[in-house]
């Protein structure tokens, strides 16, 4: 299922505030309330379609890869690895993930680039689980995500992980993700820009090093918290 799409890497850091400054957008209409959402989109229909397209409201995704062609899920040779400072080391199959507790939820998902894609339903485990599954070792302070799509790498802090929405998710809005959305797992962190999600998931690596992941050593921030 190869779309042939080329990657588009998000070029030069800027801000969402900066984005929408440059469209005469006040910050205000960071709040996404459904009001202000409403009285947004009634305005954004007043601008030329050009600058429309630009605005990030309503339910785009916009696919990005930075290593083309996206990695292939084989459910018969897949596992999600969990390693490092852990005391027992895991590869888990798809089946291995379902069977444990599942939840659900849906949350607005912001690229920095200046898109979002509100309300979207994600079904998946939360980190706790995999944590206590593996169990963390002492001195452990953040966990490295990998992606089979070389090289993506992220990390973030346990601390950071405390936020109660994040979690490795299966499905989005009732299905498995699909093979562009990072099939068969991938990281969902609301609170924090879209980079910080990193797509077809296979290890997390238990770790005391706090390492730049794709997108920060490109000049990204590692607190990627969405601005409100
Ligand atoms: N492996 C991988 N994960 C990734 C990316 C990527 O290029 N490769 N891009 C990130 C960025 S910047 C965003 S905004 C989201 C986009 O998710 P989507 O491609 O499903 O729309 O994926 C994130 N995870
Ligand atoms: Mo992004």
């Amino acid at each position: 299922m190869d779309t042939g799409e080329t990657p588009r890497p998000e070029g030069r850091p800027f801000g969402r505030r900066a984005f929408l400054g440059a469209l005469g957008v006040g910050a205000t209409s960071l709040v996404w309330g459904d009001k202000a959402l409403q009285l947004f989109q009634g305005a954004t229909n007043k601008l030329p379609a050009s600058v429309r397209a630009a605005i990030p409201v309503g339910g785009e995704w916009r696919i990005y890869a930075i290593n083309l062609p996206y990695p292939r899920f084989d459910e018969a040779s897949w596992s999600l690895t969990i390693d490092g400072l852990v005391e027992r080391p895991q590869r888990l199959t798809m089946p291995d993930l379902r069977r444990l507790a599942q939840v659900d939820q849906t949350s607005d998902f912001h690229c920095v680039t200046g898109w979002s894609v509100l309300g979207v339903k994600w079904r998946g485990v939360r980190f706790a689980e995999l944590l206590d599954l593996a169990g963390v070792r002492e001195g452990a302070t953040a966990l490295k995500f990998t992606s089979a799509e070389v090289p993506y790498v992220d990390t973030i802090t346990l601390k950071q992980l405390e936020a109660p929405d994040a979690m490795v998710a299966f499905d989005m809005d009732g299905k498995p993700l699909t093979r562009e959305h990072g099939a068969p797992a991938r990281v969902v962190i609301p609170k924090m820009y879209g980079y910080k999600g990193v797509k077809w998931l296979n290890r997390i690596t238990v770790t005391d090093t706090v390492s730049d992941g794709y997108w920060e050593q490109r000049g990204y921030s590692r607190d990627a918290y969405v601005e409100s």
